[in-house]
């Protein structure tokens, strides 16, 4: 005899689980210290970006490769984000974004001669088991020939934007109940009007809009 009364919770908290797991994003520097990617090794789900922020003076780039080729363009598919240099010693105002398609290891170089022999490369979601280490990479990449793609592709270059946590949580005004289905129509304004619903209700445009939203915040 005993009377589920939780669902309604349930629902909401299950709304909120879904809002959080958004992708993220990665940021690797190329070329902070040295023929580098930093962090080198990296862990990421299907979705998250990685984003590559090139630092000066020195040019560099980014290339998918095979374990099995250290220092050569990935056999299908990857990415290659051309050379990028910087006037001075900052970071160039252009950074090469990657969608990350799958959870196997990705293995990455600088394409530039010499760099990738001197041990600039990098891994995303590395095998925890096995011999196909980064460091096995690096150490055949010594006596290995850098190949660049012929062009850029698999990325996308654009400028830097510094709000890395853009990620919208609209969810969280439906986390109030149904009366996200009345405030849209009205509001259409921010994630934030969602969740301040009663206030938002005196911008709206008739009193009896007003009154119905604040209604629905009390709950
Ligand atoms: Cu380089």
């Amino acid at each position: 005899m005993i009377t589920t009364k939780v669902t309604t919770m349930k629902v909401i908290t299950l709304l909120s689980l879904l809002s959080s797991a958004s992708a993220a994003t990665i940021k690797i520097d190329v070329g902070k210290s040295g023929l580098t990617f930093s962090p080198d090794s990296v862990t990421a789900k299907t979705g998250d970006i990685l984003e590559y922020h090139f630092q000066g003076p020195v040019p560099h780039s980014v290339a998918q490769s095979d374990f099995s080729s250290p220092c050569n363009p990935s056999k299908t598919g990857g990415f290659y984000s051309g050379m990028i240099g910087t006037a001075g010693n900052g970071e160039d105002s252009d950074v090469f974004r990657v969608t990350v398609n799958s959870t196997s290891p990705i293995f990455f170089y600088c394409g530039v001669p010499g760099h990738c022999e001197g041990g600039m490369a990098g891994v995303v979601n590395p095998s925890s088991s096995g011999s196909e280490t980064l460091e096995a990479y690096k150490n055949a990449a010594q006596s290995a020939n850098t190949v660049a793609p012929a062009n850029v592709f698999g990325g996308v270059l654009g400028p830097a934007d510094d709000s890395s946590s853009t990620t919208t949580v609209s969810e969280t005004g439906t986390g109030t109940g149904t009366s996200s289905s009345t405030m849209s129509p009205t509001g259409g304004n921010s994630a934030s009007g969602g969740a301040g619903g009663g206030s938002y209700g005196g911008n709206g445009n008739s009193g009896s809009a007003a009154l119905g939203a604040s209604v629905f915040a009390v709950s």
